[in-house]
């Protein structure tokens, strides 16, 4: 009997929670109403040991690289999805209880069981409005979330009440007659209310993905073998416009669309900032506490433009989780001198909107003057997916000591380990040389000097230190050189081009690098964790002739 309830339980909590996920879903994106599956998910990442969250980020990246997708694009709406089905099985699970435990006592309490659905309702979504309206999103006011959720919460507790009321004859006073009629009577109910919740579902869900829009969140593979720019969003030319060495056809674009940006965020969804009412605090160790709106960003201060690659910790060799454009902004030191650091400083603490946080050593920012707090990137404001209104750009640093969103500076004595060096990555996090093969353009292969040449190309990046050679080699051959293009600043990749005789058959291309110093890029294969991946990137390709 306890068992049957359980499995009944479940089966109407999943019908009352698929449409409750619906409706919220569409709610959303309609009109920017909480969606709880991904509050929950967003407060269970911030909550688990970071040992926990890793393991679960390794483990999806590891199945998404099995079946066969690009991280970049699909890391993103796979989190979605194991939110989802996260809260689905919460609401599964509630209702199977409910059935279990009222099931004991409900032939005392039948006749009061939506009162008692009512407070199932309340116990579902009462932490989850306290979750939508602290750590969620929606710019819509508490008062009209939480009234929201209140009615959706509180219709789903009624319906896993109706539900139990309607399938557990034993104890409904209000279906009569004999047994086989009352199992007939609750097939029947499931039927209808599988309908009535299939359609909600259907019709929810598809309308909510009729609306959706990404803006800007291409992954980086989108980025490969597209159209290369001849001009940066202000319609300057490049730097290396009249270089003669041509990218090979398939090439990734070397100025990176800003809608093919890789974007990674702790959150499920971007943060969202109001640009007129943020203000920055930089406060602490400081002789003058300053609060700074973007206005002073963009008037007050020397401004800077600076082509800048930057790439993601955990990407693993020959990964999409990097990209280039060009960055606007304040020079760091600029607004400490203002602020006027006191002596005893060592640390500055910063701060994101979306619970971010990294510590940048006041050392390095007095060695680096090119450090700066980024308004723009191509000419623009900064899109709200990569941090609207103000990052820091830190050169030859992975992205993760690069916080976006940024909503106050603190200076400090005390040195205070940022969110991903808490949970396990490098502290320094500086940039490992690594180089990259794009294409072998067999199908652009063309005569020259009597023989066919095959186009072969990619980028070469080692952080701010410069990348002096690139080196191809064809399955045990010798390493020849590549030729360089000029990079767009010291701080970006380098476009690298391999003319390859052609030789018809299977052949496996490996390529490696050297930085500015002459120093030879680390070939030892290492997983990302916790300095960033090192080793080489190889290409297989059938060359027929
Ligand atoms: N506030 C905030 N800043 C952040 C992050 C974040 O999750 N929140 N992620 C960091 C990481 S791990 C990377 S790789 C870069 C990515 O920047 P992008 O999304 O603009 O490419 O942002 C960094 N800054
Ligand atoms: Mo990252």
């Amino acid at each position: 009997m306890r068992r049957l309830r359980l499995g009944t339980g479940a089966l109407v909590g999943a019908l009352a929670t698929a449409p409750l996920i619906a409706v919220m879903a569409l709610a959303y994106r309609l009109a920017n109403l909480p969606f709880s599956p991904f509050d929950f998910f967003d407060w269970v990442t911030r909550v688990l040991p970071g040992r926990v969250v890793t393991f679960g980020i390794d483990s999806m990246i590891w199945s998404l690289e099995k079946v066969g997708l690009s991280v970049a694009d699909a890391a993103k709406t796979a989190e979605r999805s194991v939110a989802v089905i996260q809260f689905f099985v919460v609401g599964v699970v509630l209702a199977a209880l409910f059935f279990a435990v009222y099931g004991m006592g409900a032939s005392r309490h039948a006749r009061r069981g939506a009162v008692a659905g009512l407070v199932l309702g309340v116990l579902f979504g009462l932490p989850m409005a306290v979750l939508g309206v602290t750590i969620g999103q929606s710019p819509v006011a508490p008062a009209w979330s939480v009234l929201w959720l209140a009615v959706l919460y509180l219709a789903w507790g009624w319906v896993v009440a109706w539900g139990f009321r309607r399938t557990a004859p034993a104890v409904a006073p209000e279906v009569a007659g004999t047994a086989e009629a009352r199992a007939l009577d609750r097939r029947h109910f499931l039927i209808r209310l599988g309908t009535a919740s299939a359609v909600v579902t259907v019709a929810g869900a598809g309308v909510a993905e009729l609306l959706r829009v990404y803006p800007g969140e291409g992954g980086g593979g989108a980025a490969r073998g597209g159209a290369q720019a001849t001009v940066n969003g202000r319609g300057e030319p490049f730097p290396n416009a009249g270089d003669p060495v041509v990218p090979a056809p398939g090439t990734r674009p070397e100025y990176t669309p800003l809608d093919d940006f890789y974007s990674v965020f702790i959150r499920t969804e971007p943060t969202k900032l109001d640009g007129a009412s943020w203000e920055l605090p930089v406060t602490g160790l400081v002789d003058n506490p300053l609060r700074l709106t973007l206005d002073d960003f963009k008037n007050r201060y020397p401004s800077r433009d600076q082509y800048v690659t930057i790439s993601c910790i955990s990407g693993r060799i020959g990964t999409g989780l990097i990209s280039t454009t060009m960055w606007t902004g304040v020079p760091l030191q600029s607004v400490l001198d203002e602020a006027g650091v006191q002596p005893e400083a060592k640390y500055l603490h910063i701060r994101s909107g979306d619970g971010y946080y990294e510590t940048v050593d006041l050392d390095l920012v007095a060695r680096d003057p090119r450090i700066m707090l980024c308004h723009s990137w191509d000419g623009k404001p900064l899109p709200s997916d990569h941090g609207f209104p103000l990052r820091i750009w830190i050169p030859d640093r992975y992205g993760m000591k690069q916080p976006k969103w940024i909503t106050a500076i603190e200076v400090s004595a005390d040195y205070v380990p940022g969110y991903w060096v808490e949970r396990g990555w490098d502290r320094e996090a500086r940039v490992k040389e690594t180089s990259v093969i794009d294409t072998v353009a067999v199908r652009s292969a063309y005569r020259q000097g009597g023989r066919m040449l095959v186009p072969v190309g990619g980028i070469a990046f080692s952080g701010a230190k410069g990348i002096s050679k690139v080196e191809v080699q064809v399955d045990d051959g010798p390493w020849t050189q590549a030729k360089l293009r000029q990079p767009l600043s010291e701080t970006t990749w380098v476009v690298w081009r391999y003319d390859w005789p052609l030789e018809e058959g299977h052949h496996t291309f490996t390529v490696r690098c050297a930085d500015g110093d002459g120093k030879p890029q680390i070939e030892t294969t290492h997983a990302q964790r916790p300095s960033g991946a090192t080793g080489l990137d190889h290409e297989k390709a059938n060359v027929k002739a």
